[in-house]
């Protein structure tokens, strides 16, 4: 898989790749991350990326020129399965999303900053919006590792237990049961007697209904009980 990501502020887009997970990830050679620094893609002296909004109104505008260069430019290379464009008023990211986006091939991130883009770089360019949350981030960025994150450890051969991610918190719209580790006792507060019992098939059922009810507790919305 390859992820192209274009920003105005590629530092923030550095650290998360260079360690753990997904740096063991483009080791292996599982994922390319490229960083596209969008002033690269301004043809003017002032390097301006950004404008003030046609009608007026405080904030500024990502242009459209340089978006266009950079994405055109890639697009002459490869095809691209999906153009993402970072926003808070995208589609909500969930691990539905997460598991589709990591059978992808190639695909791009174009993270938003300020006002955000020109609404014809949405209109011409854009396949697909995605925010993170219900909260506003200064832009894009961080919600592009958080999604390069969550897709990543989803491509087979990323991490080392095959199965592991499978039993992750949200993959069967279940929170994951709670999990212990030595010692079976710390300050008087005892481990689970079933996980030392040795009943496999017992602890299978235990797991499954400690899942849901925690998920009852925690997240009724996921059972649909909101
Ligand atoms: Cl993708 N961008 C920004 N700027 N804020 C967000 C977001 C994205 N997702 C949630 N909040």
């Amino acid at each position: 898989m390859r992820i192209d990501i274009i920003t105005v502020v590629p530092d923030i887009l550095t650290s998360p790749f260079e360690v753990s997970i997904l740096k063991r990830a483009i080791e292996k050679g599982l994922v390319e991350i490229h960083l596209h620094n969008l002033r690269d893609y301004v043809t003017d002296n002032y390097k301006q990326i950004d404008d003030y909004q046609f009608g007026g109104g405080a904030g500024m505008v990502m242009m459209i020129e340089p978006i266009d260069k950079c994405i055109s430019g890639l697009k002459a290379e490869r095809d691209y399965d999906e153009i993402i464009y970072m926003t808070p008023d995208g589609e909500r990211f969930n691990q539905r999303m997460a598991n589709s986006l990591s059978l992808k091939e190639n695909i791009i991130l174009l993270c938003g900053h300020y006002k955000g883009v020109d609404q014809r770089v949405r209109d011409h360019f854009i396949t697909r919006e995605i925010s993170i949350g219900d909260y506003v981030l200064s832009g894009g960025e961080l919600a592009a590792a958080v999604v390069c994150d969550s897709i990543i450890r989803l491509i087979p051969g990323v991490l080392g237990n095959e199965t592991s991610a499978l039993t992750d918190s949200f993959q069967d719209d279940l929170l994951a049961p709670p999990v212990y580790t030595r010692p079976a006792e710390y300050n008087g507060w005892k481990v689970p007697g079933i996980l030392t019992s040795g009943n496999f098939p017992k602890i299978e059922s235990w797991r499954e209904e400690q899942s849901y009810l925690r998920t009852k507790k925690l997240r009724p919305d996921l059972l649909g009980e909101d």
